[in-house]
């Protein structure tokens, strides 16, 4: 049989934008809110056609929640009034990543100010697992616990739940996933995704339920017939845990549409005066402007130091960040954090090693990569797998197995290859299994896997069957490059944050004329400028990773198309806009 090796460094494939809205539409738009056109096709993407519509979409106030929007909230706030007058011990129960983190902080936090007897807890992964379990119950119960109040976990906690009640404990979860058909036996359950719950946002975090919570709880505090109560909510302003919500909201990849758009975006201007010191050390440590925070400093430099404890087993110390009292506690926190990130990164260097090493001495023929130790860290297999796919660019998986023979497992792969459909074609061979079309995670039985191997290369061999599929870069819309000024960039700034579903869009514009040489910049890298025609303002080029362009480039004297994200550049005190080139052709 003939290999199929979908191994391709084609340079991706330009998907042209969709066609713009009528000229009137897009320039009556434009024209009443003052403000360049590309402004108003971003807008008309997003499903806004007037002024209204976009001072709502660019000034996005959250409002507050009343208790009866969510399900559950008037009953949640009413037994913590009467847990907080009777002095019972309110535990809250986070989870292990970064959602589940932010929330116990802030409703920990936010229940200490209301003047409750206030504790938390976070189960550990390699030891007892997600969400709550027997063993953080067993440890709540002797610390005097009266209430366990769950954060971003429990809505499948059937058993667990029951527990508590067995240990004398009453149970209060707060979730956002997907509610199974059997719901726990809690006291009150807040989560918007469960049957009947009228809440319109059911795609925010496990920290966003808690933030409305507490806000409710506030509120009512605040309008209470308790002096003491209500001076002290009146003294709490929950907007300040927004800097909190807004970490675990980016770090769960929650789409940022709607609602979660308005809080995201609140808290990343509250980050950058955070009333928490924590977040500050932590912040400063990463070394990110806080003035002007996006999205991508928090995803790309915050949360993998936030994650990697987490992965690593200690989900704790971003906590105990969180709850820091001053400066010098917060730094040591942030020394074990990136102490445990340069372990995860040893670690996640050494397992790709080894993965690279067991393709290249057997599996450089298949047309989809299976590799399995039961030596690696099931922290950081999923970059393993994406690290296989940039480097063969095919479907890969990565299995790391226990002491008990059964291996977790992570995918990635390549356009052509649908994880999702794949596994669901082999759904018998896993224990569990879940992920979407580019991203799967699972867990298998170890003697399954030469099973699941050879389908999921015979799959491959269809799949790739024609010859590789090259990677397509879509773009979002057409520009004008005369649009791409100082002014431009500041109104692109007022889309972010970015995310899913508001991703920063890829402009494309066409026949761009090439203005002076084609270099290349420490080796990698390929720098030019281009303008719209003569006479019009060059733009400065960078293209990251792109250096074998050069010859396609090179003596030309224009390109028929180019997808970028612009952006400002700051070299040497010097602020120029650049244009960050994706593809071009
Ligand atoms: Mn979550």
């Amino acid at each position: 049989m003939t290999s199929i090796a979908p191994f391709s460094d084609a340079p991706p494939r330009i998907l042209p934008p969709p066609p713009a809205e009528a000229d009137a539409v897009r320039r009556a738009l434009a024209q009443d809110i003052n403000a360049p056109l590309f402004v108003a096709d971003l807008l008309l993407l997003r499903g806004i056609r007037d002024k209204e519509g976009a001072r709502a979409f660019f000034l996005p106030e959250p409002a507050p929640t009343s208790p009866d929007e969510m399900l559950g909230l008037s009953r949640a706030v009413a037994l913590l009034t009467t847990a907080r007058e009777q002095g019972e011990r309110v535990a809250v129960h986070g989870d292990y990543d970064v959602d589940g983190v932010t929330g116990a902080a802030l409703l920990y936090l936010g229940l200490r100010e209301l003047g409750f007897d206030a504790d938390w807890i976070l189960p550990n992964r390699f030891d007892g697992g997600y969400g709550l379990t027997r063993r953080t119950l067993d440890q709540l119960k002797a610390r005097g616990a009266a209430w366990v109040v769950s954060v971003d976990t429990g809505i499948a906690a059937v058993e667990e739940t029951a527990y508590a009640h067995s240990l004398g404990m009453r149970v209060m979860i707060t979730d956002h996933h997907q509610s199974p058909p059997v719901l726990p036996a809690a006291e009150v359950i807040l989560n918007p995704n469960q049957p009947g719950c009228p809440y319109p946002n059911k795609g925010i975090s496990g920290c966003g339920v808690a933030w409305r919570l507490l806000e409710a709880l506030t509120a009512a505090f605040a309008a209470g017939a308790d002096p003491v109560a209500a001076a002290k909510a009146k003294a709490l302003d929950v907007g300040k845990y927004l800097d909190l919500l807004a970490l675990g909201s980016l770090a769960d990849n929650v789409p940022l549409h709607g609602e979660n758009r308005g809080l995201v975006r609140a808290g990343l201007r509250r980050m950058a005066s955070s009333q928490n010191v924590g977040l500050r050390v932590l912040l400063q440590r990463t070394g990110i402007d806080s003035t002007a925070l996006t999205s991508t400093d928090i995803l790309f430099k915050v949360t993998p130091l936030l994650n990697a404890t987490g992965r690593m087993g200690s989900p704790e110390t971003s906590l105990r960040l969180f709850l820091s009292v001053d400066e010098r506690e917060a730094h040591q926190h942030v020394d074990r954090m990136e102490a445990e990130n340069v372990r995860r990164r040893a670690l996640d260097q050494a397992n790709t090693a080894e993965a690279f090493a067991m393709v290249e001495a057997g599996m450089r023929e298949d047309a989809c990569l299976v590799v399995h130790s039961s030596g690696w860290h099931e922290g950081v297999i999923g970059i393993v797998a994406a690290r296989l796919v940039d480097k063969y660019r095919r479907p890969s998986f990565v299995l790391s197995v226990d002491e008990h023979g059964v291996a977790k497992g992570s995918g990635r792969t390549v356009r052509g290859f649908n994880l999702h459909e794949a596994l669901a074609a082999h759904a018998e061979l896993f224990v569990k299994w879940g992920g979407h079309a580019f991203a799967c995670g699972f867990s298998i039985r170890q003697e399954n896997i030469p099973a699941f191997r050879e389908a999921m290369i015979a799959r491959a061999r269809i799949a790739f069957a024609e010859g590789p599929k090259p990677a397509e870069v879509a773009a979002s819309l057409r520009v004008d490059l005369r649009e791409i000024t100082g002014e431009g960039l500041l109104w692109l700034r007022r889309f972010e944050p970015f995310g899913p579903r508001n991703e920063a869009p890829l402009f494309f514009a066409d026949h761009v004329e090439l203005y002076g040489s084609v270099r290349t910049v420490g080796d990698k890298h390929l720098k030019f400028a281009v303008r719209a025609g003569t006479g019009s303002e060059p733009l400065d080029v960078i293209g990251f990773n792109l250096a074998h362009l050069l010859e396609r480039i090179e003596g030309r004297d224009r390109l028929d198309k180019l997808v970028f994200h612009p952006e400002w550049n700051v070299f040497r005190g010097q602020k120029k806009i650049q244009l960050r080139v994706v593809a071009l052709e």
